[in-house]
């Protein structure tokens, strides 16, 4: 298991949570008015949830909360995909964009307490990619690895469900290298650190491998609704 740095929660919270990015959209951290934010919060989703979960507010754009994007050099690229799996495989993007494309409309939720709701993403359903690479009975987890040491890790069963996608697009653009191209896991349901940008690899596991933030302190089941921030 990778090794990761620790980190107080008020360094994390001090290094995320108050950074105000390039202007231009997506990009601009500006929240909305605290009634829009009320009218909100009062809707609720298709699954009975409040549209924004506990403790959050939302925000009008997508904040860019930085990160190691590592060496990526999108022509050499691949994404490994290994572990229990019948069929382990490297796929480039053309590989990724000759897959089945889905389009989906989300909201996510940093744990420093941003929401942003209706994002719009383009990828590839993480069902797809589970069924290509054919996983095998003893695998329980899925663990997402990126450039440098960052990793997060999600159930399988979790990452059967119809939101969890490969993202490599992002409002009808290619998604941008800050935010994590040439593709990043989404997981909209779990607080976004287990939405890992600059995905390198995917390894499927009968174990459980607690990731970058997950060792830090950080929750690991991380549902916005239980508001499972810290362990
Ligand atoms: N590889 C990698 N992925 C990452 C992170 C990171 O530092 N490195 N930060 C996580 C956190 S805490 C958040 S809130 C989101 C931020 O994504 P954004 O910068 O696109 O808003 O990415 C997540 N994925
Ligand atoms: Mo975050």
């Amino acid at each position: 298991m990778k090794t990761a740095k620790k980190i107080t929660r008020r360094e994390f919270m001090a290094s995320a949570g108050g950074t105000v990015v390039s202007i231009g959209l997506p990009g601009v951290f500006v929240k909305l008015m605290d009634s829009d934010n009320r009218a909100v919060a009062a809707q609720l989703r298709p699954d009975g949830k409040s549209r924004i979960p506990p403790g959050q507010h939302a925000v009008k754009a997508l904040p860019n909360m930085g990160g190691e994007q590592g060496d990526i050099n999108v022509p050499e690229w691949q994404l490994q995909i290994t572990g229990d799996v019948e069929k382990p495989m490297a796929l480039n993007i053309s590989d990724l964009m000759a897959l089945k494309q889905m389009d989906l409309t989300c909201d996510v939720h940093c744990v420093t307490g941003w929401t942003l709701l209706d994002s719009r993403w383009r990828g590839i359903s993480m069902k797809t990619i589970l069924d290509l690479v054919k996983v095998k009975e003893t695998a329980g987890f899925i663990i997402f690895e990126a450039s440098g040491d960052y990793t997060s890790s999600i159930p399988l069963a979790d990452s059967l469900k119809d939101n969890v996608i490969l993202a490599h697009g992002f409002y009808d653009q290619k998604l941008p290298r800050a935010h994590g191209a040439p593709l990043r896991a989404l997981v909209p349901d779990r607080y976004f650190y287990k939405s890992v940008k600059w995905l390198k690899g995917i390894k499927i596991s009968a174990v459980d491998e607690p990731g970058y933030y997950e060792s830090a302190g950080y929750s690991n089941s991380a549902d916005p609704w239980k508001e499972e921030r810290f362990d």
